[in-house]
């Protein structure tokens, strides 16, 4: 221990005189005011952190084991030991091994998990062995701050207890640990600032410029991490302890047309802006799933999987639109939503969303409610958790009919649509009306543009209809994550899905709604 002091006090003074030759080191995707700026800031001055050749540091992507490691060896000053191996990190995942911050079959030589998003139970194994071998915390004190302990296997126990005994973990809001999800690349380079904090090799500054505490384990501010599972209290939305919380983010357009804006790298980019929030938008109708079932499928199960990587809630939009009545295929639905909730049971993050926007010659009690009814059961029967959006009529406009004579049973909740450019203060009246009624509404759907996603766009009334939601706590996913040649299209035409998105790429509806995902605080107390 004291031979690591010594050398990582030598780093300390090698990177404190380099600091001052040093150009900026921020990264062109970390705004100063991402909520982990200053550790990555500081982490890149003293060279532990490279970034990607693109200058990027793609703070919201999973960390992977091979990435974790090389931060660490930096931040230890561990030599590589050269071998045949062609993985980049062979030789320093070869001089990790045989220092004993991992053993063998954690991350087998061969590098097959290399390149895999490292669990945190082995993280946190490998930052305390790296930076503070000689920690240790009590188990009885330090077990009962982690409210899913048992889901902890014994061979991490003393590494994860230290960690929580000297203040490196601090656990989301929840109060649990997580030890089977994975980290950001932000929430990786926070933990590891913080131990090498309390190993003395960086200052411990002053509150308000450490990262968050609560940030320490969750990825995105306001995401799945921190937050758990979500259940409906009164009108509210609220996580697993049952705090407000609100949603924002992106909806994508047709996976049909715009499957590329639903990649884990859009999925990412839109994440590093500050969504906790992503809507898969399955078109049943005009080329949709009902077209190409097996195809979409995949693409459904891609998108989702890439926003729960990046710690985003995820609502599977069956999108009704043509096809006004959800009846005319429930049976294709239902099959849809058991596969779904049978695949996702265990997951937090999914929300589903059974109808998009029923319209035409449809009435609330003769054809939606029974379908909802149905397909909640058929939900509920595999994932009794989830929360569950009901269309209602006119292109989801009348919250005011389905509350009248809403669903039996828990974590329902109505989905309420406008486009600022059409629908202005007698629906928000409406909304107003039924959400200070009891209704619980989730608004997953709005464009700036008008009702046909063209025209505008109507900036004003956008704010306006926002302000209501803020001040309403309602959650909503904006129309849309594409590059189409229409104003309520996020990107620009031509932007590329799988580039790092600068405020260039951004529409002019994109940058209106991108900066408004972080801005109204999203958890308070109910
Ligand atoms: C909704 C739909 C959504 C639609 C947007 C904008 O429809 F849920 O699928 O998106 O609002 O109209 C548009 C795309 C276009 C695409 C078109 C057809 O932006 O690129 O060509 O879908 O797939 C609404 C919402 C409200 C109203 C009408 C519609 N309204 N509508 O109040 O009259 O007719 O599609």
């Amino acid at each position: 221990m004291k031979a690591l002091k010594i050398r990582l006090f030598a780093i300390t003074v090698l990177f404190g005189l380099l600091l001052t030759v040093s150009v900026s080191a921020t990264f062109r995707d970390v705004p100063e005011n991402h909520w982990c700026a200053q550790a990555i800031d500081d982490m890149a001055a003293r060279g532990f952190l490279a970034g990607y050749a693109d200058g990027a540091f793609r703070p919201a992507n999973p960390v992977t084991a091979a990435q974790f490691v090389t931060i660490l060896s930096r931040c230890a000053e561990l030599e590589p030991v050269p071998g045949e191996e062609t993985h980049w990190a062979a030789d320093t995942m070869r001089a990790a091994l045989r220092a004993g911050w991992y053993d063998w079959d954690e991350l087998p030589p061969s590098g097959e998990r290399f390149d895999l998003p490292i669990p945190r139970f082995l993280a946190v194994k490998i930052l305390m062995k790296a930076l503070l071998p000689d920690m240790r915390g009590d188990y009885l004190t330090e077990s009962q701050k982690i409210k899913d302990f048992q889901l902890l296997d014994g061979r991490y126990y003393e590494s994860v207890l230290a960690a929580y005994s000297g203040g490196v973990l601090l656990g989301d809001a929840s109060g649990c640990f997580r030890p089977n999800d994975g980290l950001s690349r932000a929430a990786a380079c926070a933990v590891i600032y913080r131990a090498l904090q309390k190993a003395s090799v960086v200052p411990t500054p002053d509150d308000e410029t450490a990262p968050q505490p609560e940030s320490v384990v969750s990825p995105a501010r306001g995401g799945v991490a921190e937050n758990g599972w979500l259940q409906v209290k009164g009108a509210q939305l609220c996580n697993e302890a049952g705090k407000a919380v609100v949603l924002h983010g992106m909806s994508s357009h047709g996976l049909q047309w715009y499957g590329q804006f639903t990649s884990a790298e859009a999925i990412c980019n839109t994440a590093a802006w500050g969504a906790n929030l992503f809507r898969v938008a399955m078109y049943t109708a005009e080329g949709g799933y009902l077209n190409n079932p097996k195809e979409t499928r995949e693409k459904v199960i891609a998108a989702a999987d890439a926003a729960i990587a990046n710690n985003l809630y995820v609502i599977f939009d069956w999108h009704i639109l043509s096809d006004g009545n959800p009846m005319s295929h429930q049976d294709e639905a239902a099959a849809f939503f058991a596969d779904m909730s049978e695949r996702y049971r265990d997951c937090p993050a999914v929300l589903y969303e059974i109808c998009n926007e029923p319209n035409g010659n449809i009435t609330w009690e003769r054809d939606i409610k029974p379908y909802a009814e149905k397909i909640a059961g058929v939900i509920r029967e595999r994932s009794p958790r989830a929360v569950i959006l009901i269309g209602n009529s006119t292109w989801s406009q009348d919250i005011h009919i389905a509350a009248k004579s809403p669903l039996e049973g828990d974590n329902f909740m109505y989905t309420f649509h406008f486009y600022a450019g059409t629908h202005g203060e007698s629906l928000r009246q409406r909304l107003r009306d039924a959400v200070s009624n009891g209704l619980p509404v989730f608004v997953s759907e709005w464009g700036t543009s008008q009702a046909d996603g063209s025209g505008g766009v109507y900036l004003e009334e956008s704010a306006a209809w926002l302000e209501l939601l803020d001040e309403l706590g309602v959650s909503w996913a904006n129309w849309s994550l594409c590059d189409k040649n229409e104003t309520s299209a996020a990107l620009r035409p031509g932007t590329a899905p799988d580039a790092v998105w600068t405020e260039n790429d951004l529409s002019e509806s994109g940058a209106f709604v991108f900066a408004r995902f972080a801005e109204s605080e999203r958890s308070e107390s109910a």
